[in-house]
């Protein structure tokens, strides 16, 4: 560029500086948008691949210019294409690379969420960012994603499990395989391989973040992962559990109304120990401790037990809350060991919303009008255990299913917590939790957290693993829905060295002002101080133990 610069001067003394410049650019954008059109029908071979494939084939490879309509993302080449599988009867998997004209020689994989499906443009922002911030795209990452080898039209639609290297894909390889492609792509843009690469994901973007950390350890130096679904056997066959209980008759359905109430009690027992009644429960301890499953027999159950009308729950209602609030036990071992799936967070502060369906009858095809727990249980026992597209989700019997079971948990659970691999070679992980999270339950991230820190010791574990605990926060969403930057937190730590400490929270629901609080690594949660705005950060300490007897 210097020398291009040098030319460009001597040809033309008369020029001014700004000319020169606008030259310069325009030479540097001629020669992106050559270097991104060159990408256009690229052929990947096999051999570059780590894992097998039938190789891949870039499909476009367009030049977007940073005034083109509607681009918040600068100036980058966006390059689509498919990764061809082994079995001709599979379907590709198609991905998308966005390699930006000014790289900052990082770049970042993103997950999907529930059973994938659905390209991941790795366009927008990054999983749970604050939604003004700009798009890694736009800070210079190089993007990528995948639909993970198969299309849907969404929820948990799992026909494609039918279908052994797709549902392998999901499973697991569509993680590596991209990455590999990417990385590609990535020498042939810039002949030059990526400082570091990072993975950043919730849910089930979060399981395929942990898949990359534990399966893959050698790609990648830095994992976000978001309230990850990490075992899925254990948990879709927990919610087969819970449905079966909230299904059981009539009397055993927990309406919206009846859910609302649930939440009142809890938020009148719990809301104001951890100093201000604000709509959340930061004192997860506190509120276990006053908010019993007695405690709320105590005060919600009907006149003799029978359902009298929303304010109230039967005997029928309070054993569905009673399974909810028991781990679940498969009674018999899937991958690394684990036969257990903890508690939801029925008692915590969680609000299901309408996670629990809006009638007393599901669907023999779920949609999004019936309780989650149904919906993720027909699809794994239905398409991905029995492979009977006739089974009534709500007779399975995992018993009979053991081995069946048991194979599913070792092509897409990431149980195992020994991280060994990515610790020894200095990766990095930030790992968050909503306190109310319905969908998954935190409890499933706790354990992951404390099952890692048995292994490792909490001295190592802190080298190179950041929990958060975010009271108020569910699935992406909440009564205090948080946004924060975990990349920018991230990066920091694997390119500068230094680990996160407290970072910070802003709640992006319309009607909460951008409250803003800190988001203490676990265990410690934010008190509020007793003085101070309770919309700032400020106005809150992290602490450890439980309010609830540090007040008495
Ligand atoms: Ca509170």
């Amino acid at each position: 560029m210097k020398q291009a610069a040098t030319v460009v001067l001597l040809l033309c003394l008369a020029c001014d500086i700004d000319t020169i410049a606008a030259q310069n650019a325009a030479t540097t954008a001629d020669s992106a948008r050559q270097k991104c059109l060159a990408l256009n029908g690229l052929n990947i071979s096999s051999s570059s691949i780590g894992l097998p494939t039938n190789g891949a084939t870039v499909v476009s490879a367009a030049f977007v210019q940073a005034s083109d309509a509607g681009n918040t993302n600068g100036e980058f080449c966006k390059v689509l294409g498919g990764i061809h599988a082994v079995d001709p009867t599979a379907p590709d998997i198609k991905f998308e690379v966005n390699l930006p004209t000014r790289w900052n020689n990082r770049m970042l994989q993103m997950g999907g969420g529930g059973f994938d499906g659905t390209l991941v443009t790795g366009l927008g922002g990054a999983s749970n960012q604050i939604p003004t911030s700009p798009t890694p795209l736009a800070l210079g990452y190089v993007t990528l994603g995948s639909d993970s080898g198969h299309e849907t039209a969404g929820g948990f639609d799992g026909r494609f499990a039918l279908n052994a290297e797709s549902f392998a894909n999901f499973g697991r390889l569509q993680i590596k395989k991209t990455h590999d492609v990417a990385t590609t792509l990535v020498q042939k843009r810039y002949g030059a391989s990526p400082r570091h690469s990072y993975f950043i994901g919730g849910s089930q973007g979060g399981h395929e973040a942990l898949i990359a950390a534990f399966f893959y350890p050698a790609d990648y130096d830095g994992i976000v992962a978001h309230y990850p679904a990490y075992d899925l056997t254990l948990m879709h066959l927990a919610a087969q559990y819970r449905a079966r209980a909230l299904f059981r008759s009539p009397d055993t359905w927990i309406s919206p109304d009846k859910m609302k109430t649930i939440a009142t009690a809890v938020y009148g027992a719990c809301d104001g120990l951890d100093g201000i009644t604000d709509g959340i429960i930061s004192s997860v301890a506190g509120c276990n401790r006053v908010m019993t499953m007695d405690a709320l027999r105590a005060k919600l159950r009907c006149p003799d037990g029978r359902d009298t009308g929303a304010t109230c729950l039967s005997d029928g209602q309070l054993s569905t809350v009673d399974t909810f609030n028991t781990a679940f036990s498969l009674g018999f071992p899937v991958s690394a060991g684990l036969s257990t799936f903890p508690k939801l967070a029925i008692l915590d502060g969680a609000t299901f919303l309408n996670a629990l369906g809006r009638t007393a009858t599901p669907s023999k095809w779920p949609t999004n009008q019936d309780a989650t727990q149904y919906q993720e249980a027909a699809g794994t026992t239905r398409y991905v255990i029995t492979r009977d597209l006739t089974l009534d989700p709500l007779t399975f019997d995992a018993g009979k299913w053991a081995t069946r079971i048991t194979e599913v948990s070792e092509i897409w659970d990431a149980n195992s917590v020994d991280l060994s691999q990515f610790m020894s070679k200095g990766g990095k992980m930030i790992l968050t939790v909503g306190s109310i999270d319905h969908t998954i339950t935190p409890y499933n991230t706790v354990n992951y957290y404390e099952r890692l820190v048995t292994r490792f010791g909490q001295a190592v574990a802190d080298t190179f693993v950041r929990f958060y605990r975010i009271p108020g926060f569910a699935h992406g969403n909440g009564l205090f829905n948080a946004k924060f930057d975990a990349l920018g937190a991230l990066d920091v730590w694997v390119d500068g060295g230094r680990a996160p400490g407290t970072l910070e929270a802003v709640d992006i629901n319309p009607e909460n002002h951008q409250r803003r609080r800190p988001m203490c690594v676990y265990p410690s949660w934010p008190q509020y101080k007793g003085s101070g705005d309770v919309n700032a950060a400020s106005s809150f300490s992290c602490v450890t133990g439980d309010a609830a007897s540090q007040t008495k």
